[in-house]
This record gives structure tokens, C-alpha cells and sequence, in this order.
């Protein structure tokens, strides 16, 4: 009964929330005067639900996550860093907003500017986002950046090696709706070695339930960006539908598929990404009516103030949400296809966080978002941070 009555006030929180507000920005929840007071009033009214909800299965589900613990400074002085990648010989390269691609030599201690990309026009959410690198680097040397233009959100590729100063991009795929929010970014090779990408909405919450748009969606390619023929929809790369805008993507080691979503004004979520399931934006926002199986719930699901969650990474059974807004870093405990409760650490500690790599020693890599227009600056802002993550 008490499981009822939950989610029952979830439910009408959600329906408060998405007639309340028009299009947010989800970066920050609480930016303008109308998202603050829906977002405090939608708190009031969940006070009672669990402010992090997963499954309820497995009770060791319930043990407190190994000990996250900040270890050092890789690096400092950064504009806001979208992403983190490592090369095959243990170097890293991270994206700025702005443009510029940076290198971290293996065990470096600083982040030099390596080459910009061209055409990367920085406004707003978008700019120079995810990075993913090849896998089969050591032979294409071939890295692919999902980036804003003046026309559109793209995904492009090139050749990037520690000497590279000035980059080629050949296009992947072009003409993503871009706008000023909700522009996606993530990018990410699954073990399948098909790229994914997380595509939000752009401000425009039609286009999440459109199979004919590639907005709002995750979608899978080949690494040309052609359409695999496994594909769910036959000739198109959407791999799932009705998101908002999902900015993560996480692996597990069964090749499940992972991946958090900001929320409009009410609940943020973690999904288990799978071939041709609807995520139910605009819909539903967090739980809800499934409408008998049409569409599929979140595993796990926050206050937008607690989390805004961007990036994911997954070391060993757990996986790790960066939060922006929630200034905080979550730690999920999987259990096969079930999430587990989340934790969360470093609470308010450095701000804003986007971005979380799972580093090649086993740590966590971890990079603060204060300067994106939305954060509170810092000395040494923006920074990224070695995190361990217990044996
Ligand atoms: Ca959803």
C-alpha cells in the first residue's frame, strides 16, 4: 500500500511539473525564478518518496559502496571539460566546451592543448561535447567528437595522434537538431563495436516520440555512420526513443547499456538502454504509467536538484554519475539488469561535475563543469580529479 501511495505522488508530481514549466534548461534546474519555484514545490510534495529510489531487490543492495576518495589533481586551468577519453597507451585527451582538444600524458600532471576542432561553435549547452576514441585506434589512430556548429549537432572524425596540430574532421553524421539546450553529446563504442550517441531533444519535446527524428534518442551507427542492419527500425540509427536528453552512456561488462537522463523539473533518471524501448518522454517524466508496456521506467530516479546527471562511467559491479546541478557524484550498485540504491559522494565538495572516465589503474577520473555559465568559479576551476574507488 505505502509502494502505492508512492507512486502515486510521484505521478502527480510529475504531471505538476510538466504543465507547470514550458522547455528548461537542465543544466542548472534552478536558474530562473519559475524552475525554482516549481522545483521547491515539487519537493515539498515528494518529501515523503525516497530522495534516491532504485530497486528494492537484493538486499546487499543496501551496503554501503566501496569508499570513493579523491586522490589527486590530474590537471587544472580547464573551460569546461565535456568529456574524457583514453588513448591506447594510457594518455588521455578531454574536451572543452569551446573547441579545444587537451592531451594528459600518461601519469602527466598537466593538460596541454593539442589542436581544435574546426567548426565547433560553442552557445548555450552546446560546443565541442563527447569524445570517443576507436577501437581499433592502434591501426585508424581515429577519434570521433560529437560537436555544435553553426546549423547543427554532428558527429565527425579524425586522425589524432600526440603530434596533431591541426585536425581534418570527415563527417559522420550530420544534421541533429541542435538549439541552445538539450543538445545530447555522449559518445561511446559499445563491445558490439557499433557507436552510440545520446541526441536530446533541442528544446523540441516532439521530436522524443518521432521514430522519423533522430532527436531524443540514443542512437547506434556504424563507425562510418552508415545504419546497421540489426538496427530496431530498419534503415535508421535510433536505437531508442523518448528521451530528453540523455548526456551518458556506460558499458557494463555483460554489455548491458546505461544510461542517466535530466529530468525537466521533477525527476532525473538512469536507464537500462535496450534495442527499440521508448523512454517515455514527453510523456512521462521519472515513473509512470507504462501504458501497458509501451513505454519503459527508469531503474533509478532523483530530484533534478539532487543530481542533473551528464556523465557515467562503470568500474568493476558499480556505476558512477556525475551530477551537475546536485554537485555531487552517485555511486549505483548493479545487480545483472537491476540498479541498486544510489549513494552519493563529494557532496558539493568541487561544484559542478560532468564528466567521469573509468581510468585504466581502476580509478575513476572525474572533471568539474564551474566554468559553463552555470557554476560558482573556483581557484584552479576547471579541474580534473583522480578518484578511488576501493579494491
Ligand atoms: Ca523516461
Amino acid at each position: 500500500m505505502l509502494r502505492l501511495a508512492t507512486t502515486s505522488a510521484i505521478a502527480a508530481v510529475a504531471v505538476l511539473g510538466l504543465t507547470a514549466c514550458g522547455s528548461s534548461s537542465d543544466d542548472a534546474a534552478d536558474t530562473t525564478a519559475s524552475d525554482g519555484d516549481v522545483t521547491s514545490m515539487a519537493a515539498t510534495t515528494a518529501a515523503e518518496a525516497p530522495s534516491a529510489s532504485g530497486s528494492t531487490t537484493g538486499a546487499g543492495d543496501a551496503a554501503q559502496p566501496r569508499a570513493v576518495s579523491v586522490r589527486s589533481t590530474i590537471a587544472t586551468g580547464l573551460n569546461t571539460p565535456w568529456s574524457i577519453v583514453f588513448l591506447p597507451d594510457d594518455s588521455a585527451l578531454v574536451s572543452e566546451r569551446g573547441g579545444v582538444i587537451k592531451r594528459i600524458a600518461k601519469n602527466g600532471r598537466r593538460a596541454t592543448t593539442l589542436a581544435r576542432v574546426p567548426g565547433v561553435v560553442e552557445g548555450g549547452e552546446g560546443g565541442l561535447l563527447g569524445l570517443a576514441v576507436s577501437p581499433t585506434y592502434a591501426k585508424d589512430r581515429l577519434v570521433y567528437a560529437y560537436l555544435t556548429t553553426s546549423r547543427d549537432n554532428r558527429i565527425v572524425r579524425f586522425r589524432l595522434t600526440a603530434s596533431t596540430r591541426r585536425i581534418q574532421p570527415r563527417t559522420v553524421l550530420t544534421g541533429l537538431e541542435s538549439a541552445q539546450i538539450h543538445n545530447g553529446g555522449r559518445l561511446a563504442f559499445g563491445p558490439d563495436g557499433k557507436l552510440y550517441a545520446t541526441v536530446g531533444d533541442a528544446g523540441n519535446t516532439s521530436a522524443s516520440q518521432d521514430r522519423g527524428s533522430q532527436n531524443g534518442k540514443i542512437l547506434r551507427m556504424n563507425p562510418t555512420g552508415s545504419v546497421p542492419s540489426d538496427n530496431p527500425i530498419e534503415g535508421s540509427r535510433v536505437w531508442s526513443l523518448g528521451h530528453r536528453n540523455p548526456q551518458g552512456l556506460a558499458f557494463d561488462r555483460s554489455g548491458r547499456l546505461w544510461a542517466p537522463e535530466f529530468g525537466q523539473n521533477t525527476f532525473d533518471e538512469v536507464n537500462l538502454i535496450e534495442k527499440g524501448k521508448n523512454y517515455g518522454w514527453p510523456e512521462i517524466e521519472g515513473r509512470g504509467d507504462t501504458d501497458g508496456g509501451r513505454y519503459t521506467n527508469p531503474q533509478v530516479t532523483w530530484r533534478t536538484s539532487e543530481s542533473s546527471p551528464s556523465g557515467a562511467a562503470i568500474v568493476g559491479s558499480r556505476l558512477y554519475v556525475a551530477g551537475l546541478g546536485g554537485e555531487r557524484l552517485w555511486t549505483i550498485p548493479l545487480r545483472g539488469a537491476r540498479a541498486g540504491k544510489a549513494t552519493a559522494s563529494l557532496v558539493g565538495r568541487y561544484g559542478r561535475i560532468r564528466a567521469v572516465t573509468a581510468a585504466p589503474d581502476g580509478s575513476l577520473w572525474i572533471g568539474t563543469s564551474n566554468r559553463d555559465g552555470r557554476g560558482e568559479v573556483r581557484s584552479g576551476d576547471d579541474r580534473i580529479l583522480r578518484v578511488s574507488v576501493g579494491g
